[in-house]
Order: structure tokens, then C-alpha cells, then sequence
């Protein structure tokens, strides 16, 4: 493949949000190479979501990348709240007219983008070592290293697209970024096993031990994550450990049992909000992880990455058609849905989680009390549903309509 100089936008970073914005471009006809640091296999491999909000799911199919999802993704229609022993399901589809959930690894997903990536010739080139980018209010260039070569890329744009710990964000002056965040006194382990789901539906657990979740991947994979102390170690945590405790959060009095098996993957993933703003700067446009980040509770991170490149595809369409009205608001169109998956997330976190710092049990009072009354009441239970199955997508930005 010729080596290209210049493109007309430079993505930097290969993950939902960089190979979504480059599909999107090309079938736009706009011209774009997708720089990624790591290998296709590593990419390939590396276990991330697995839960699909309805509207990621209509635009994969939209752009022809959606067949092999619509085979193998597992479809559902409600997920369970688990306390006291007792299930409560929230029915997504009667709560929200028929939207539903796709459960389907992250990791599919991208092996997916790849192989349209590549069927369409478009530039995508893995391992690139030392990226960095210049002149973003002006000409900007992406410089990198591949294949022992030292080179520059001249674009019009850059999309910054390389998660929380890439280069991009970072080129930003800081007196031109605001940033928000916290931690939460909590992680997840989590768990890649080779039984079969012991439920059809993703189970919340909330006890008193700490959080749990029984997720999966297929009808022979199960996903599962507990709440830990964020200073323990995996060596800390061997797997039968890990099965008894999941046993015991996510028992129920009816005598619900949770198959056990072999683990695949396990990992430890800190628990923590972040958003900077705005997301663009001069003709440098921040999207996915680089800019946001949202506990895992509310399973809104890809999600959130997939909404953001749609605005920018967009936008960016647009100004190469003549229109450059949509560009300039494409941050605070942006910051809509960032907000609003940022708070759902942070307040599913903030009802299912034990606080270490809660000694006189006033906040597990209050937890309790709004996970009884989401679980009870339907217009409660409506908004966790149309908020989890992912609002509609607006058209720029404007207040969210739910079906
Ligand atoms: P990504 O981090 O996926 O991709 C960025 C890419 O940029 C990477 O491939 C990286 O290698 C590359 N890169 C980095 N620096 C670079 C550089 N200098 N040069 C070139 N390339 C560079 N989200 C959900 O919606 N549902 C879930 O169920 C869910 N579960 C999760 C579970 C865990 C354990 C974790 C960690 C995250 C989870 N998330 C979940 C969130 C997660 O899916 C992210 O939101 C999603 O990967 C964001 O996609 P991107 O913004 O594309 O960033
Ligand atoms: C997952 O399947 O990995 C998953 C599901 C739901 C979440 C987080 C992660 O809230």
C-alpha cells in the first residue's frame, strides 16, 4: 500500500471510535488514514464492552458493518435487578416501545470495523511507535514512526481517537482544557469464563458484601465482575474464590444456582468519572475515551465513542460538502449525551456499590430506597430503561426525545 503524505482527516487510534469515524468518512467519500499503536492481534484480543445500546446497533448495521452481530449478538429484551435475595426485572421493551440491549464483545466489534477497513483500501496502519501531533490551529501534521521509518502525515483534520491514555488530549493546552472527574473508593474484577450463563439476562446484584454482575459474551461464555478493594491484587483473588463470592452476592431464595467454570481472562478496572471540555480544538476533535470516561455500571463507554464520531462524521461530511455551520458545535453537541451518560452511569454506580465509607449505614438506607423504588415504580423503572437501551439519537444535540 503507498505510503500516504496527506490525507483530509488524520485519526489517530483504532478502536470503536477511530474505525467507526473512518467507515463513516469513507462511505461519505472523504479521505482519512487510521493510525493504531498497537498490533491487529492485540486490538483484536483485547476483552472491553459487551453491551450494544439499540442506536450503536442501527448505525453498525446502517453502515453494512452489523451482519455477523445480527448472527451471533444475543438480543435482549430486560435486565435484573438482584437484592435481598429477590429478582426484579425491568422489561425494556414494554418500558421503551419495543427497544432492546445487544450483548456482543467489543473485541467483535472491532474485528468487524478491521475487515471492512481493510476491504476498503482505506489507509490503516497498526504499530505506529511515537505518534505525536503539531499545528492543530493551523496546518496539522500527525508525525510517527512505522516500520522503522520515520514519517509525517499532512491533514486537514485530526480526530483524536486514541482513548484515555493516548497523545491526543494531552496536546491541548491546558489552560484550554476544563476537566471534571473523581474515583470511586471501589474496582471491578472481572472475569471471562467458560460455562454457560447461568441467566438469559445481565443479573445487578446489590449486596451487602458489594456489587456484582453476571454478564456474558455467548451461549458458552459468561462475563462476570465484582466489587473489590481497589488495593487488591489478582493473586488476592484465585478463582474459587471468586465463584464462592459471586455465589453468595448473587444468590436468590428461590435456590438460583450459579454455574461455575474455567476462567479465560481476568483483570482489575478502577471505577471513575471524567469528562474535559470542550472537545475539539482548533481543527483537532476529541471523541471516545480521550475525552470522556464513564464507570462500567451503566455499560455506556462504547456506546458514548459510537455517538460522538456519528456527530463528527457528520459535521465533518458537511464541511467538505461546503457547510461548515455544524463543526464549530460539534463539542457542545457533543457534551449533551456525554452529560447524560455520565450522570445515569454515575448513579447507577452510586445505588448498586457498598461505600467503605458508609459506617452508620445512612447511605445503604438511602441506596435501598431507590433501587426498591426503581424496581417498583413504573415511571422509575421507564427512565433506567430508556436511558440503558440508549436514548434516540438527535440530530444536533437538542434534548434528548425518547421514543
Ligand atoms: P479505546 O481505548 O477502545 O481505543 C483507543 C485506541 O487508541 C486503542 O486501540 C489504543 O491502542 C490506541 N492508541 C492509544 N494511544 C495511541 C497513540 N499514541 N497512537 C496511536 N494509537 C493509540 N463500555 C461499554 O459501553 N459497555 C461495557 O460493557 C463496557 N465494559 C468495559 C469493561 C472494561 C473492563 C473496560 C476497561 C471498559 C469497558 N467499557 C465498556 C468502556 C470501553 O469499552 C471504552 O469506552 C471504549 O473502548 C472506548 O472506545 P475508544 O474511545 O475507541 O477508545
Ligand atoms: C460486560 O458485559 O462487560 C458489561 C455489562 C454491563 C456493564 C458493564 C460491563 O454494566
Amino acid at each position: 500500500m503507498e505510503q500516504p503524505q496527506r490525507t483530509q482527516v488524520g485519526i489517530v487510534g483504532a478502536g470503536p471510535a477511530g474505525l467507526v469515524l473512518g467507515h463513516l468518512l469513507h462511505l461519505n467519500g472523504v479521505d482519512s488514514v487510521v493510525l493504531e499503536a498497537r498490533s491487529r492481534d492485540y486490538v483484536e484480543k483485547r476483552v472491553r464492552a459487551g453491551v450494544l445500546e439499540q442506536p450503536t446497533v442501527d448505525l453498525l448495521t446502517e453502515i453494512g458493518v452489523g451482519d455477523r452481530l445480527k448472527r451471533e449478538g444475543l438480543v435482549h429484551h430486560g435486565v435484573e435487578f438482584r437484592f435481598d435475595g429477590e429478582g426484579h426485572r425491568i422489561p425494556f421493551d414494554e418500558l421503551t416501545g419495543g427497544r432492546s440491549i445487544t450483548i456482543y464483545g467489543q473485541q467483535e466489534v472491532v474485528k468487524d470495523l478491521i475487515a471492512a477497513r481493510l476491504s476498503s483500501g482505506e489507509p490503516l496502519l497498526f504499530e505506529c511507535e511515537n505518534v505525536s501531533i503539531h499545528e492543530i490551529d493551523s496546518s496539522p501534521k500527525i508525525r510517527f514512526h512505522h516500520g522503522g521509518e520515520r514519517r509525517e502525515l499532512a491533514c486537514d483534520f485530526i480526530a483524536g481517537c486514541d482513548g484515555f491514555h493516548g497523545v491526543c488530549r494531552d496536546s491541548v493546552p491546558n489552560d484550554r482544557l476544563r476537566t471534571f472527574s473523581w474515583g470511586y473508593p471501589f474496582a471491578w474484577l472481572g472475569i471471562l469464563a467458560a460455562v454457560e450463563p447461568s441467566t438469559e439476562e445481565l443479573i445487578y446484584a446489590s449486596h451487602e458484601r458489594g456489587f456484582a454482575l453476571h454478564s456474558m459474551r455467548s451461549p458458552q461464555i459468561s462475563r462476570l465482575y465484582l466489587q473489590v478493594d481497589p488495593n487488591d491484587d489478582l493473586e488476592d483473588w484465585p478463582d474459587d474464590r471468586i465463584w464462592e463470592e459471586l455465589s453468595i452476592r448473587l444468590a436468590r431464595k428461590d435456590g438460583w444456582h450459579l454455574k461455575d467454570g474455567p476462567t479465560i481472562e481476568k483483570g482489575m478496572s478502577d471505577l471513575r468519572a471524567f469528562v474535559a471540555e470542550p472537545m475539539q480544538e482548533g481543527r483537532l476533535f476529541l471523541a471516545g475515551d480521550s475525552v470522556h470516561i464513564v464507570p462500567a455500571t451503566g455499560a455506556k463507554g462504547l456506546n458514548l465513542a459510537v455517538r460522538d464520531v456519528r456527530v463528527l462524521a457528520d459535521a465533518l461530511t458537511s464541511w467538505y460538502r461546503g457547510d461548515p455551520s455544524q463543526l464549530p458545535g460539534y463539542s457542545s453537541t457533543c457534551l449533551h449525551h456525554v452529560w447524560r451518560a455520565q450522570h445515569f452511569a454515575c448513579w447507577m454506580t452510586e445505588m448498586l456499590h457498598v461505600f467503605p465509607d458508609d459506617e452508620d449505614g445512612m447511605r445503604g438506607r438511602l441506596q435501598r430506597a431507590q433501587l426498591e423504588y426503581v424496581c417498583s415504580s413504573r415511571a422509575a423503572a421507564t427512565s433506567l430503561a430508556e436511558n440503558y437501551v440508549g436514548l434516540a439519537h438527535t440530530a444536533g444535540g437538542g434534548h434528548f426525545r425518547s421514543v
